[in-house]
């Protein structure tokens, strides 16, 4: 039986790898965050068949103790602080977590075991201010925010430990990714969690940002399994994953209020306060190198993606949640 230790296992991606792995037969091992209540929501319904170990990306010898404990034969590094707007706010942590946080788990697996196969969850952000469209793995990066930069040093430190050591490590460049698991900051969740309450009755309006901006958003299951395949190969790589398709912010309201039978126009606010201080216009990713080598592509279409998450928050809200 393999075994997988990712960091990060209590967010969105943590507990859809963790099920997938699981379902593959894996012994899964997490890296938790001591806090005074759990946080595994997400992870409530297979928590049993999980190990669980509390370490932290800021502390070294708790990433050793814990891979000594787990000895893993993949690691899947998806631990950081992964909100833009906060890493302005916070962007000495954001560059420890995000950035040098993976120094530090990379030391770790050079010092107790260099033949654990590594990966790493870097960004579409690392791209910011586009130079070319689509982006691909040639893309040069230009970040435009704090998380930005702490994800490119990532991205450097890991691609390095392959160059310099030898270390399998992967590179793993998500496209925005969403789930009815997303928190509740990000922009799709926040707009279905708001239809949410305004079908049932909790709210009356939705305050956002920029609507012109473009992502090119996926599902969350569906990139995780790109990032097992990417560790599966006979030579470590990196590689770009998205649908390939770029869409508004707008449309994602329009998709979301439509789902609900409700006219958005009706409900929507625009507020400064929401606007980053530099944005990203628009991120579009090409991943046909994961097709042509992964033989992965995108199952979940955007439209279905969005209308998928109003139908689980207002599920949530009729429940009583
Ligand atoms: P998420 O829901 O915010 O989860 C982040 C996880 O990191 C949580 O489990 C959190 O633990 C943990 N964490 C934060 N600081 C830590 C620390 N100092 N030590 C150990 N663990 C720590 O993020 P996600 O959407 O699942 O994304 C997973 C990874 O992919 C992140 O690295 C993110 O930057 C990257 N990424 C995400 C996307 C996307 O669209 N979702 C796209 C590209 C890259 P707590 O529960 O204790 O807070
Ligand atoms: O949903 P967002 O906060 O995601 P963002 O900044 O693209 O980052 C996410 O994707 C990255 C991959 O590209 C990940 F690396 C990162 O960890 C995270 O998962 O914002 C999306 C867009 C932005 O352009 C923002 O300006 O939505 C715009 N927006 C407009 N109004 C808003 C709002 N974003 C948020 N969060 N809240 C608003 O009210």
């Amino acid at each position: 039986m393999k075994k997988a230790l990712i960091t990060g296992i209590t967010g969105q991606d943590g507990s859809y790898l963790a099920e997938f792995l699981l379902n593959k037969g894996y012994e899964v091992y997490g890296m938790v965050r001591r806090a005074s209540v759990d946080r595994f929501d997400r992870i409530q319904h297979i928590r049993d068949k999980l190990h669980i170990f509390h370490g932290d990306l800021l502390d070294q010898f708790s990433l050793v103790r814990t891979i000594e404990k787990s000895e893993p034969d993949e690691l899947y590094n998806l631990g950081a602080q992964s909100f833009v707007p906060t890493s302005w706010e916070q962007p000495v942590l954001t560059a420890e977590f995000t950035g040098v946080g993976v120094t530090r788990i990379l030391e770790a697996v050079r010092q107790v075991n260099p033949k654990i196969k590594f990966y790493q969850a870097s960004s579409s952000e690392m791209f910011g201010k586009v130079v070319e469209i689509p982006q691909k793995e040639t893309t040069p990066f230009y970040p435009r925010s704090p998380y930005g930069v702490a994800k490119v040093y990532a991205h450097y430190i890991t691609v390095n430990y392959r160059e310099s050591f030898g270390i399998y490590t992967c590179s793993g460049i998500l496209f925005n990714h969403e789930s009815p698991r997303r928190g509740h900051e990000f922009v799709t969740r926040k707009i279905t969690d708001a239809v949410a309450r305004i079908v049932t009755g909790k709210s009356k309006s939705l305050t956002l940002g920029n609507l012109e901006a473009e992502r090119d958003w996926g599902f969350a299951g569906d990139y995780v399994e790109a990032m097992w395949m990417m560790l599966q190969q006979p030579e470590p790589d990196d590689y770009v994953i998205g649908t390939g398709e770029a869409h508004t912010v707008k449309e994602v309201v329009e998709i979301a209020f439509e789902r609900a039978g409700l006219d958005w126009q009706k409900y929507l606010l625009v507020d400064k306060h929401f606007f980053r201080p530099s944005e990203v216009d628009q991120l579009v990713g090409d991943y046909s190198k994961a097709k042509a080598k992964l033989g992965w592509e995108p199952k979940v279409k955007f439209r279905e993606l969005i209308e998928m998450m109003v139908d689980a928050d207002i599920a949530l809200y009729k429940s009583g949640a």
